[in-house]
C-alpha cells in the first residue's frame, strides 16, 4: 500500500516512539544515564537497617564499638562484607594507637580517573561508654548506603570514587591521620575532594555545612535550599573530625554536621522547629546514644545529601 509523505512520516514517527519504547537503538542512547544524571533517593531505612546491626554489634561486644575492642573490629567486618558483596575492591589498613591495634577501611570503586578522586568518609569507632550510634553509627551508615547506591546505580562517574571508614577518631583522629600521612605526594594530589560525615542525626539536630571549601560548600547548601531546609555554617571547632588531615594536606574538603554537646539557640529552634536550650545530642559520648538517639527526617536528609555531593562532585 503506498503511503503519502505526511503518512509515511508519522508512520516513522510512530515507529520511533515503538522502537524507543522497546529499547531498540533510539532507547540506547535515550535511556542511557547521562554522567551527570541526578542522585537517587537513600533509602532511609536502609540506612536504619545498618544502624540496627551497629546496635545489635555493641550490644553483643561490651555495649560499645570503641577502638580496640571487639565491636569496633566486627563494624568493620560488618561494612566490608557488603562492600565486597556489591562489587567494591576493599583494604584494611593497620595501625597502632593506645596500644591497642586498630583498622581503617578502603573502598574503592572501580573506574574513574585514578588521578582525580573523590573521596566521602566516616569514622566507625565510638566511645566506650556507649553504642555510638549517632557518633558515628549515623555518618558510616550513611556513606556506607551511598556506596550501595553506587553500585545498584552502576555509576561511571569521570573520576574515581573511595570511600573509607576510619577507627580510633575518638582517640584524636588516629585512623585518618595515619591515612593521609601515607600518601604519596602524588596520591595526595590526587585527591580532589575529602567529604567527611560524623554526626548527622543528632536527635534535636540542626543541618550544618562544613564551610572550609567554597566549591563543596555550595554543593550541600544548594542542595538544602532546593529542599527549603535553612543551613548554618559549622563553628563548632575546625579539626575536631576527620576531615583535618585532608585539609592540613592541602585537600578541599567538606561535609554535614547536626550538632554534638552545645545547645540550640532559640532562632534555631524556630528555622529548624527544634527545642532551644536542649543540646543538638543529649546523649554525646554517653551510654544513651542508642538507635533511640536518631532523628530519622536529619538521617534521611543528611543520606541523601550525601548521595547528591557525590554524584554531583564526581562528575
Ligand atoms: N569530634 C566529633 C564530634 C564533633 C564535635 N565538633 C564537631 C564538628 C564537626 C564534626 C564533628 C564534631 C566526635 O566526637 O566524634
Ligand atoms: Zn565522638
Ligand atoms: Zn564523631
Amino acid at each position: 500500500m503506498q503511503l503519502s509523505v505526511s503518512t509515511r512520516a508519522a508512520a516513522a514517527g510512530v515507529v520511533a516512539v515503538i522502537t524507543l519504547l522497546a529499547g531498540g537503538p533510539l532507547a540506547d542512547a535515550a535511556s542511557a544515564p547521562p554522567r551527570t544524571a541526578a542522585a537517587p533517593d537513600i533509602p532511609v531505612a536502609n540506612v536504619k537497617a545498618h544502624l540496627s546491626q551497629l546496635q545489635s554489634i555493641a550490644n553483643a561486644n561490651g555495649g560499645n564499638r570503641a577502638h580496640g575492642r571487639p565491636g569496633y573490629k566486627a563494624s568493620l567486618d560488618y561494612v566490608k562484607a557488603k562492600l565486597d558483596a556489591a562489587g567494591f575492591t576493599t583494604s584494611v589498613q593497620q595501625f597502632t594507637a593506645s596500644g591497642r591495634t586498630g583498622y581503617n577501611l578502603i573502598a574503592d570503586w572501580p573506574g574513574g580517573d585514578p588521578g582525580r578522586v573523590l573521596m566521602a568518609g566516616a569514622h566507625l569507632d565510638g566511645v566506650s561508654s556507649g553504642p555510638g550510634i549517632n557518633d558515628n553509627g549515623s555518618g558510616s551508615a550513611a556513606v556506607l548506603e551511598t556506596a550501595l547506591a553506587v553500585s545498584r546505580a552502576q555509576l561511571r562517574p569521570v573520576k574515581h570514587l573511595r570511600f573509607a571508614w576510619w577507627g580510633a577518631e575518638e582517640l584524636g583522629l588516629v585512623g585518618s591521620r595515619y591515612y593521609v600521612g601515607r600518601l604519596s605526594a602524588t596520591d595526595r594530589a590526587g585527591i580532589d575532594g575529602y567529604l567527611n560525615f560524623d554526626m548527622i542525626a543528632s536527635p534535636n539536630p540542626g543541618y550544618f555545612v562544613y564551610d572550609d571549601d567554597p566549591v563543596i560548600e555550595k554543593t550541600f547548601k544548594d542542595h538544602f535550599a532546593g529542599l527549603g531546609v535553612p543551613t548554618e555554617i559549622e563553628t563548632e571547632g575546625d579539626g575536631r573530625s576527620d576531615h583535618a588531615s585532608f585539609k592540613s594536606a592541602g585537600v578541599p574538603v567538606g561535609g554535614l554536621f547536626t550538632g554534638a554537646s552545645r545547645t540550640m539557640t532559640t532562632a534555631q529552634a524556630t528555622k529548624w522547629g527544634g527545642t532551644a536550650g536542649r543540646a543538638f545530642d543529649r546523649c554525646y559520648h554517653s551510654s544513651c546514644d542508642t538507635t533511640a538517639n536518631i532523628n530519622d527526617t536529619a538521617l534521611n536528609r543528611n543520606s541523601d545529601a550525601i548521595a547528591h555531593a557525590v554524584w554531583a562532585l564526581s562528575g
